[in-house]
């Protein structure tokens, strides 16, 4: 099955306090990604880098960068909405922020075609905060709350077509700050721990979701955060956590992505190229988005080393 990919950076760095991730978009193509999935038979476009709207907002003394990011949510919604309309689109992040727009503009579109979004969010965090409930005054922890429609998003775009908490689904969790536990306790999100990893293995928890996708005919995005894998093997991230997933733990949910023909959208982000180590982490994340657009062992007796 071959897709039409865009290519969409987004070099969003106002997340967070640590810059850096502002350079992910050309770690990603200098690392290959392109020749990576063209290779695989598919119609592979880059449109190069967004920016985020201007606005006048006012900064505000407990959230960085907030005008900044409420841009970045605009503009990024805009392109998700006319990318998912064309083809498959893959945001080269950029942070976590970049999903407030990804999502919602993803979220958008899906309801022009009378279909259900569903995300899958792999990561260490579950990026639950309200802008009230941020203890760092970091957005890039805030995206899920704002797509399943929390309240106290006040200056950021209203959201229309919140995503139910039912078609959400968090894998990789081992960081989830007091206040997030207690509104995601009661949420009816699906959450899964490393210990849920460990004890069932990441395909018993990612099988059931699929199929719930598959059986309302939904689309799916999926936002694959760096930190989901863990830091000997991704050291490229400021919120490291340690006990993260392996190498093929990430591969094989890569592989179920692609065998389950579903995914629609994807983001990838929290690449922060400054903490790399001979760009091994961009290089993991680029062979990872391969996986998931149907690269294989036996397709492949000879892996290609990029
Ligand atoms: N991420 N919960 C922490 C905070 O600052 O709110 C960490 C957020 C991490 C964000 O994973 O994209
Ligand atoms: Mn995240
Ligand atoms: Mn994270
Ligand atoms: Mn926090």
């Amino acid at each position: 099955m071959s897709n039409k990919i865009l290519l969409i950076g987004a070099p969003v760095d106002s997340g967070k306090t640590r810059q850096g991730c502002l350079m992910g978009p050309d770690a990603y193509r200098i690392a290959g990604l392109g020749r990576a999935l063209s290779n695989l038979g598919h119609d592979v476009r880059d449109l190069g880098n967004l920016a985020p709207d201007a606005n006048d907002l006012a900064e505000d003394a407990h959230l960085f960068q907030l005008p900044q990011t409420v841009g970045w949510t605009a503009a990024l919604s805009r392109a998700a909405q006319s990318a998912c309309a064309e083809g498959l689109p893959i945001f080269l992040g950029g942070d976590h922020a970049l999903s407030l727009g990804t999502v919602h503009g993803a979220a958008a579109h899906a309801a022009t075609q009378g279909k259900p979004l569903f995300v899958l969010w792999l990561d260490a965090h579950s990026d639950f905060h309200t802008p009230q409930s941020t203890e760092s005054g970091n957005l890039h922890g805030t995206p899920l709350a704002y797509v399943s429609g929390r309240p106290g998003f006040g200056v950021f775009p209203p959201v229309p077509h919140p995503v139910p908490e039912e078609n959400l689904c968090i894998i990789g969790l081992r960081s989830v700050d007091a206040q997030e536990r207690l509104v995601l306790e009661d949420t009816g999100i699906r959450r899964h721990d490393m210990r849920q990893i460990d004890e069932t293995g990441v395909a018993g928890l990612l099988k059931p979701f699929l199929e719930t996708v598959d059986r309302a005919g939904g689309m799916l995005h999926v936002s694959l955060d760096v930190d989901f894998l863990d830091p000997s093997v991704a050291p490229a991230v400021g919120t490291t956590v340690p006990g993260g997933a392996t190498v093929r733990e990430a591969h094989l949910v890569m592989e179920m992505l692609h065998d389950s023909g579903l995914m629609t959208s994807m983001d990838l982000v929290e690449l922060n190229p400054m903490l790399d180590e001979r760009g091994r982490t961009a290089q993991l994340m680029v062979d990872l988005c391969a996986s998931a657009l149907g690269r294989r062992v036996f397709d492949r007796p000879t892996p290609r080393i990029y």
